[in-house]
């Protein structure tokens, strides 16, 4: 037992020493305002009913607070309520009980004890969307990379060759899953020129549909180009360009996230919309184009005149685990043939009396979308097959 108390108590001491090495709330001008944030009226109503809880497990009324979480650096979470911004840890009650990991943009009731500089979590209320992948193979588990975030920007790095629209695709399979709405960003438009954006334009049009939220930036431009020109290249196609294209995707009242691999550009493009480094930004290999995850911290950034936009460590992969619904809204056409498929189990591939390819015939299918959509369903089939029946998915 006195052993279990010392154990206890050294890491205590080292969490509280891990913590005083973060940086100071106070100097990040970045970080939104509680007015800038609105928690749901669902949400709101179950703040009321953990404060009754919290009361009860012996919390006093003015220590409590309605908060959200703006960062977590190192795992350890900002919290900003009506009148302070502070850092906090859980409560043991959270931790014993089903605990889940608190992410960014969630809404908590915290305590601030009276004298103390740092909050408790006491609950993690429930979360209007939940922006998660699957990570760690069949016996893997959910990780939510951002919680409550109304819009996923997808950003994507332009370069000579044409555009990895396949990961776009599956990133927006994952994203319309949880919840959110999708846009995608295609950076670093100088390594592509006019032609290649018009190029991946299309590509991506055909795959994901003329419909799809679309912007091309080069906020970090390295090559001298003919901004002008790129700009026009984008607006033959419908698609806006630049700093305000984004800004447009976000207004006030939006919270967003940006998703995409390590070095796609993240951050830069939210130091340009800041108007100022704010975030750090990192070079990318030669040999593979691959950046080297520059981000660590999941933070919160308020741009001027916009919305809010959680810049993010990059992801390298994206399995897709039980997304069915999602391909569906991606798909929605291609979903909606397959229902009429004589079996049910049908891989659109080979059985008599699939409609999905009867119709692709018909009506001369665009034929990089049927077979995005029939590698996403064949990568979901095989990744149900392999995993483990214990879990839950
Ligand atoms: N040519 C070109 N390079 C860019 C552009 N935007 C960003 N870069 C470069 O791409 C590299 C990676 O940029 P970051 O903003 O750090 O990328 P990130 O997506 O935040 O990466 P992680 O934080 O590792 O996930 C840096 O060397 C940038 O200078 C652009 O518009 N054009
Ligand atoms: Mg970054
Ligand atoms: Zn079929």
């Amino acid at each position: 037992m006195a052993k279990k108390a010392k154990a206890r108590r050294v890491r205590e001491v080292r969490d509280r020493r891990n913590a005083e090495s973060l940086p100071a709330l106070s100097t990040l001008t970045e970080l939104p305002t509680f007015a800038q944030l609105a928690a749901s009226e669902r949400q709101r109503a179950a703040y009321e009913q953990a404060v009754a809880r919290a009361i009860e497990a012996g919390a006093a009324q003015d220590e409590l607070t309605l908060g959200c979480v703006v960062r977590l650096d190192r795992g350890y979470p900002a919290v900003v309520c009506a009148d302070a911004t502070f850092r906090a840890e859980f409560s043991t009650r959270l931790t014993k009980g089903s605990f889940s990991r608190v992410a960014v943009g969630d809404w908590v009731c915290a305590r601030r004890p009276a004298g103390h500089e740092m909050g408790l979590i006491e609950e993690i209320l429930p979360r209007e969307s939940d922006i998660a992948r699957w990570r760690g193979g069949n016996r893997g588990e959910r990780q939510t990379l951002a919680a409550n975030v109304d819009l996923v920007i997808v950003v994507q790095q332009l370069g000579e060759r044409e555009v990895d629209f396949a990961r776009i695709a599956r990133s927006a399979v994952i994203v319309r899953d949880c919840g959110a709405e999708l846009a995608v960003v295609l950076s670093k438009a100088d390594r592509a020129g006019e032609a290649g954006v018009a190029r991946d334009i299309d590509a991506l049009h055909e795959v994901l549909g003329p419909t799809l939220r679309l912007v091309v930036t080069m906020a970090g431009a390295t090559q001298a180009v003919d901004a002008q020109a790129i700009a026009r290249a984008a607006a033959e196609k419908g698609v806006a360009f630049g700093e305000d294209g984004v800004r447009a995707l976000v207004p006030e009242g939006c919270v967003a996230i940006v998703l995409g691999e390590s070095g796609a550009g993240k951050s830069t493009l939210l130091n340009a919309l800041l108007g100022r480094v704010v975030l750090e930004t990192g070079a990318v290999r030669e040999a593979d184009d691959a950046g080297r995850h520059t981000t660590v911290a999941r933070r919160m950034v308020a741009l001027p005149n916009a919305g809010i936009i959680v810049d993010e460590p990059g992801l390298r992969s994206l399995p897709l685990v039980g997304h069915e619904r999602g391909l569906a809204l991606v798909f929605p056409d291609i979903a909606h043939e397959a229902a009429a498929c004589r079996f049910r189990d049908c891989t659109q591939t080979h059985e008599p009396g699939c409609a999905v390819r009867e119709h692709a015939r018909d009506e001369g299918y665009e034929g990089r979308r049927l077979d995005a959509y029939l590698a996403l369903a064949y990568e979901m089939r095989t990744s149900r097959a392999v995993l483990d029946p214990d879990i839950v998915i």
